[in-house]
């Protein structure tokens, strides 16, 4: 797996935003800002905001808005991974190759620490230098890939209760496309929107989004048995130790590949019409698929 060749850059745009955005260490309550810097720069790999920006790039050259868009998820992926670690949750010791957030900070701090991320992210967004109308739909699009209608929330719902249970493909499907993809999409909407595409441009890119943002869970779900913590920075094998429904536990590793493999096949067909204008998200999209860790 090669990382694309502008990543490191954009990831570097993305440090630099976040480390602006983000209270200072000093600026009381203490505990709290250092709880919420202390996961943020643990070393994630930013996915989201570079997946906002590089949509942002297809339609404009303005693009600190698409940064503080970016950011804003980056706060909100970070918010759920924290939650998502303590006791109640998955109750995990390791993420991003660090002590978890409660593990350093105690369970209240954690709980706290997710809930500022959260805030900060909108108000991030209402601060965004993003033309008035756009930030709006941004917001909208935000809330909602977060939220509990087909968003992370409900999907960390259902997959909270389908643990230790059968469940069949098609509650597997809501799972993942809530869970996870619904953000990943929610980012790629958010560039296209800020950056001015058209409605039909944005529809498309919505498909996109959700098709790799569901494969890019069915590889989570893959690497989570393939791979060591090490190699991930979080606890490997949590999920088969958990009962928690994945595409290797319905389907088996193999046709697990084969169907993430056809969801990215899906997911590029949609960005055709974009022709060289969307190579870097093609390149980042097989990233996502290929990517090991
Ligand atoms: C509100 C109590 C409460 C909990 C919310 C919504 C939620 C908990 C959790 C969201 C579900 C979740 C954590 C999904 C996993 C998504 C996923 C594959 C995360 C890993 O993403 P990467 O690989 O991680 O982009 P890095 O560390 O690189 O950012």
């Amino acid at each position: 797996m090669t990382l694309p060749s502008f990543f490191q850059a954009d990831h570097s745009a993305i440090e630099a935003a976040l480390e602006r955005l983000l209270p200072r260490e000093s600026a009381p309550p203490q505990t709290i800002h250092r709880a919420m810097r202390y996961s943020v720069f643990a070393g994630g790999k930013r996915i989201r905001p570079i997946l906002c920006l590089e949509t942002a790039r297809m339609f404009t050259e303005n693009l600190e808005g698409a940064i503080q868009a970016g950011c804003a998820l980056e706060f909100i992926h970070t918010y759920s991974l924290i939650h998502d670690d303590l006791p109640a949750l998955d109750n995990d010791d390791l993420r991003r190759g660090k002590p978890t957030n409660h593990k350093v900070f105690g369970e209240a701090m954690a709980i706290l620490a997710g809930d500022g991320l959260l805030t900060l992210a909108f108000e991030t967004l209402a601060n965004a230098r993003i033309e008035p109308a756009r930030r709006v739909r941004v917001v909208s699009e935000i809330a909602a890939a977060a939220g509990t209608i087909n968003g992370m929330v409900g999907g960390q719902v259902a997959d909270v209760e389908a643990s230790g249970k059968p469940v069949d493909g098609s509650t597997l499907e809501y799972i993942h496309r809530s869970k996870t993809a619904a953000l990943i999409r929610g980012s790629i909407v958010a560039g296209a929107i800020s950056g001015g595409a058209p409605d039909a441009d944005v529809e498309r890119l919505r498909k996109f989004g959700d098709l790799i943002g569901w494969a890019f869970q069915v590889v989570d779900d893959i690497l989570d048995v393939e791979e060591s913590s090490a190699a991930l920075g979080k606890t490997a094998g949590k999920d088969q130790e958990q009962q928690k429904a994945t595409y290797p536990a319905l389907y088996g590793l193999e046709k697990s590949r084969a169907i993430a493999a056809d969801l990215e096949s899906r997911a590029l067909r949609e960005l055709e019409p974009h022709r060289a204008g969307a190579d870097r998200l093609r390149e980042l999209a097989q990233f996502l698929v290929a990517r090991r860790s």
